[in-house]
């Protein structure tokens, strides 16, 4: 498995999926989860709406991962995922953190996709210290199972970001 680390808007990138860093409703909201329903077009929100319901408005738990078609984007998936919410740390972040980009991985397997980009999850809105997150995420990414995507880009939006992403990568692997 090859991991690259990029910059720019990963609703431009030309993969079999793009992961969306999104919240448990699965019904869009702002940042990349915004920028991916905008680029994706309004049949990705009813692809959504039509996911199953856990419990009222509850479609995805923090942790795990759906799978849609990407309309309107280049990339064919769309993966959603809930990051966890930065609490201070001793919630369980590390390891739902980790679920995240794990169980896109598997989902990505299943689908026998050969290439995969993510998006900085939780590193926004929902506050996780962005080189906490690279290396949690970079660690999960690596230890994911033989037979998932070959091709893994992270596309950080910013350089700020890209070279957090780029020192975790070189300290990690
Ligand atoms: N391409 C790549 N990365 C982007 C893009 C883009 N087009 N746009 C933003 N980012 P965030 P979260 C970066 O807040 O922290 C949403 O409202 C952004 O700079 O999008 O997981 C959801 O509905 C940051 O580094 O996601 C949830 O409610 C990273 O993507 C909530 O935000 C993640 O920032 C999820 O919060």
């Amino acid at each position: 498995m090859n991991i690259e680390i990029i910059v720019g808007d990963i609703t431009a990138l030309d993969v079999d999926a793009i992961v969306n860093a999104a919240n448990s409703t699965l019904l869009g909201g702002g940042g990349v989860d915004g920028a991916i329903h905008r680029a994706a077009g309004p049949r990705l929100l009813e692809a959504c709406e039509a996911l199953p319901e856990l419990s009222p408005g509850m479609r995805c738990p923090t942790g795990e991962a759906r799978i849609t078609a990407g309309f309107d984007l280049g990339a064919r998936y769309v993966i959603h995922t809930v990051g966890p919410i930065w609490l201070g740390g001793g919630s369980g972040e590390p390891e739902q953190l980790a679920s995240c980009y794990r169980n896109s991985m598997t989902l990505a397997a299943e689908y026998d996709l050969a290439s995969i980009a993510f998006p900085a999850i939780s590193c926004g809105v929902y506050g996780y210290p962005p080189k906490r997150a690279a290396r949690v995420a970079l660690r999960s990414l690596l230890d994911s199972p033989q037979g998932g995507p070959s091709k893994v880009l992270v596309c950080c939006f910013g350089q700020d970001m890209g070279a957090i992403w780029r020192e975790a990568l070189s300290d990690a692997s």
